[in-house]
Order: C-alpha cells, then structure tokens, then sequence
C-alpha cells in the first residue's frame, strides 16, 4: 500500500511593517501527496486466445467468414490478428469480425500480450471453398416404358433413377395426369388397359431447378381368340397327303425320289393299293396327279421335275402360293370335278343339302384340326370320311334363309379366291347339291323366295358342324341389301389376303 509522507518546509522571512519589521517565522506546511511507485504484483501467465470462430481444419462452403474471440486476460495490453500474414488487425479482448474471403486456403493468426509481456498466440487453419451455384436441373433417366412403344400386355415395367449434385428436393410421376410421388429410384409395374398413355416424371432439386422427362407409349393388349378363321390359306399345312401335293412317295416331303415313284407309277412297276386303310397308301394317285387332270403320265412328272429344278415356283395345288384368282378357281374346278365322284359323298337324299355341303366341308377342309377325323353320325348312319381333307381348300358353309317361311332355308357352300371377305364378289360360292351355282349372287337356288339371308359360315368347329358366322349378307331382289362381318371379339377372322399374308 502506498504511504504519505507529509514534508514540512520552514524559513524566515521578514516583512516590512509600520513599525518596523517583524519576524514572522512562517511555517508553510506542503503537504504532498507523493504517490511512491510500489512494486506491481507477479503475473507470468500469458493471455488465452479462445478463437471461436472459424474453426480449426474447417472448410467453409461460404465466402463470409465471421471472426470472433475472446481473451481471457487481466492485465490485457494488446493483440491482433493477421490473415495469411497480412495486415495486423488490432484487437480487444473479445470481438468479432466479419470477413469475406474468396476460395482458398488459410491460416488465420492470433496474438496477444499481457502487461506483463508474456504473449501467447493461437493459429487457425481452414479452406473456403464455396460451390458454383447449381443451375443443373436434376437428371432423370428411366429405360422402361420405352417412347412410343405399344405394349401388348396391361403390366407394364417402370424403373427409375434420379440424381443431382445438390440433392433431389422431390420427385413425382403423372400418368395420363394423375399424379404420385416418388423416390429418387424405384421400379414398379404399371397395371393398364388399353389406351395411350403419357407418362411424365418431374424431379425438382434443391435449389429449385425443375427436370421433367416425359414418354409416350401404347398399351394394346390383343383379345383372346377362342380361334382364328383365315379363308385365304390352306386349312392343314401340316401334311403333304392331298391332292396333287407331288408328294408321291408319302414321306411330307417333295423331293427326286418322288419323281422316281411316279416313273414307276407310269411304268408300271409300282402300283399303289388304292384299297388300303390307310390314307397314306390309297392316296397315292392324289398326290402324283399334281396337274389335276385326274390322270398320272409324264405331264405330271414334267412338272414336278420342274419343281425340283427351280423353273417352277409351285405346284398348282399349293393354294397358299397362288398368285391370281384364276389360279386358285382352276384348280378348285378341277378338285370339284374330282369331288362330285368322290367314293365318300353321301347321297342320302335328293333334297338333303347338309349332307351336301357338310361333306364338301369335310371333303375340301378337313376336319382334322377340330378333333374328329375318321367317321361322322348323321342320319342315324355313320359315314366314312375317306376323302377328308382330300383337297386341302378352306372351305365355308353357307346358310341361306328365306324371307318367305314357305320354303325352306339351305346349305351350299363357299371359298374365297379373291382379295377380301367383306367384298360379295370376292367369294365363290356354288351348291354341291346341284349343278348350277357359279358364284354369282342370282344363281342360287334360293333366289327364288324373292329375298334371303346367306351366312358364309366358317369351317366346323365340332361334331356338330356348329360354326361361327363369318359375314352375313342379306339380299333382296337379288340385290345384297347388307353385308356384315362378324364382330364377336373372341373370334378373329382374318379379313383380307394381304392380311394373312402378314402372317407369314
Ligand atoms: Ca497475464
Ligand atoms: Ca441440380
Ligand atoms: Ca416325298
Ligand atoms: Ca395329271
């Protein structure tokens, strides 16, 4: 503690006076209040920098670095702080600063002293590196549903991924407008109708930037058809064992050695049993005849030899390859000819037109494809059918109804040589019950109930001849009033040649 010390400062002095002079012993009391300077206490600890902000090894994805500290100090003198050894920024105890600093690495510099000159410092390392701002939308990619792709079944695949550098905010789907949310990746299956859809995703990131990737695509699931009617083609490509086929030797396949059966054939040194069982064997005529001209000679070995050679394109029973109408009707003449003494036609009755037509059916068509093969019941008979299949010819029924109920409806029947069912013309229709009938809509018996209706049937579906209509035509006068092709979405009718030639 500080002592005063009290000087006293004495003299004589003398004053003049009226009298004389008079001694005045003054006694001057200073007092002096001298401070002595005493010894200052100890203080050997240095200053702590406490550095706040920024933070040791920290990288700031920010250009505005705030600076703040504090300093734990009494007998605080000075300090500052330095940046990347630049300036010194004087400093108090505690304070803040805000500084902008471009990306880059730095050391930030603290010191400080105390009165008592110790000093202490503290050094903060750190990296400013702020990203460029994302103006990238975010990436959407999905490889299913494809653009513009028709799919024929209703599950319909959708995987999806999305991305984007600064994260994906949200991500959402519309499907012909109806909206759900999504992850950034996912799959799911699409259960659809028929229909054309759109289907867009749109994925926002976060910083707004929108992305939308949008396809189009068809969903045509194909009906189930309980069968297929394809009048233009050979009904059994499956056999080389009808007429004309040039399969002489009965092995399915064309080839030199049947040239060579049928030289036998005509040299006499093969003869087929035509009194066997087996259709194989007493079809054996059938398939050397390959001209149609119910004989076997060197005409037919001629052509077929052409056909092995290549200078022919096909044989004239090989429908599906005919190129013109009157091909296809030429030869149908000469199978018609051959048919009307077919061993198997059942002559039942003058006026039993089924017979007629059903046996032409059996005849022409075949009934192999629909599970019945060597006999039919009808008429409480069981007829033999020999000569099914014989021909090979997509063969239909038709149904004709009068308009007058006095008379009775009828059977004939039809095949297409022309381009399309639903052109009248197009079709060949004849009775095989009787003679006349070549095609044209005036000449069927029926025709004279003044009007009808006709039903081109399809091929027999069962034992009981029981068939889907193809097309239903209505003639008056003998005017075809109307023509309709049948609708019934479980039968698919093929409906024109070039159609069933697609597929091929
Ligand atoms: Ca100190
Ligand atoms: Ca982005
Ligand atoms: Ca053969
Ligand atoms: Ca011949």
């Amino acid at each position: 503690m500080a002592t005063t010390i009290h000087k006293f400062n004495w003299g004589l002095r003398f004053y003049p006076v009226r009298s004389g002079y008079a001694l005045l012993l003054v006694v001057t009391a200073m007092v002096s209040s001298c401070s002595k300077e005493s010894e200052p206490p100890e203080d050997n600890v240095a200053p702590v920098i406490n550095v706040i902000s920024p933070v040791n090894k920290m990288t700031y994805e920010v250009n505005n670095i705030p600076l703040s500290w504090s300093i734990n100090e009494e007998n605080y003198k000075k300090g500052y702080f330095k940046i990347n050894g630049g300036k010194e920024y004087e400093i108090g105890k505690t304070g803040s600063k805000d500084t902008v600093l471009a990306n880059g690495t730095y050391t930030v510099h603290f010191f400080a002293e105390d009165k008592s000159s110790n000093k202490s410092s503290k050094t903060i390392e750190m990296i400013v590196n702020k990203p460029a701002p994302d103006t990238t939308p975010p990436k959407i990619s999905f490889s299913t549903p494809e653009n513009n792709k028709t799919y024929v079944t209703g599950e319909v695949p959708f995987s999806w991924n999305i991305s984007d550098a600064s994260g994906v905010a949200s991500s959402s789907y519309s499907l012909n407008g109806v909206n759900k949310n999504i992850n950034s990746t996912g799959s799911e299956t699409l259960n659809l109708t028929n229909g054309n859809y759109e289907l867009k995703v749109r994925a926002v990131d976060t910083k707004e930037n929108v992305k939308d990737t949008t396809v189009n695509f068809v969903v045509n699931i194909p009906p189930t058809y309980k069968y297929t009617i394809n009048p233009f083609v050979q009904p059994n490509d499956s056999t080389l064992n009808y007429y004309g086929s040039g399969d002489v030797d009965g092995n399915n396949k064309v080839e030199q050695n049947d040239v060579n059966k049928l030289e036998q054939i005509i040299n006499g040194t093969f003869t087929p049993n035509l009194e066997s069982n087996d259709p194989v064997e007493y079809r054996t005529l059938d398939r050397a005849d390959v001209n149609g001209d119910e004989k076997v000679d060197s005409t037919d070995k001629q052509i077929l030899q052409e056909k092995l050679n290549g200078t022919r394109e096909y044989l004239p029973c090989e429908w599906n390859k005919l190129k013109t109408r009157a091909e296809r009707e030429e030869w149908f003449q000469k199978m018609k000819k051959i048919n009307e003494k077919s061993s198997t036609f059942p002559k039942l009755g003058v006026d039993d037109c089924n017979v007629f037509s059903w046996q032409t059916q059996i005849n022409f068509h075949g009934t192999k494809d629909y599970g019945f093969e060597g006999t039919i019941e009808y008429g409480n008979r069981t007829l033999k059918l020999r000569d099914n299949g014989r021909f090979n010819i997509h063969m239909c029924e038709v149904t004709v109804a009068p308009n007058n109920p006095d008379y009775a409806a009828h059977r004939m029947n039809t095949f297409i040589p022309g381009e399309a069912i639903s052109t009248y013309s197009d079709w060949f229709f004849f009775e095989p019950q009787y003679t006349h009938g070549d095609g044209k809509a005036n000449d069927w018996l029926m025709q004279y109930a003044g009007g009808n209706r006709a039903v081109i049937k399809g091929p027999p579906r069962n034992k009981d001849f029981g068939s889907e209509g193809i097309a239903t035509i209505r003639i008056l006068n003998n005017k075809i009033t109307s023509y309709n092709v049948n609708s019934n979405p479980e039968i698919r009718i093929i409906k024109t040649r070039s159609e069933s030639n697609g597929l091929k």
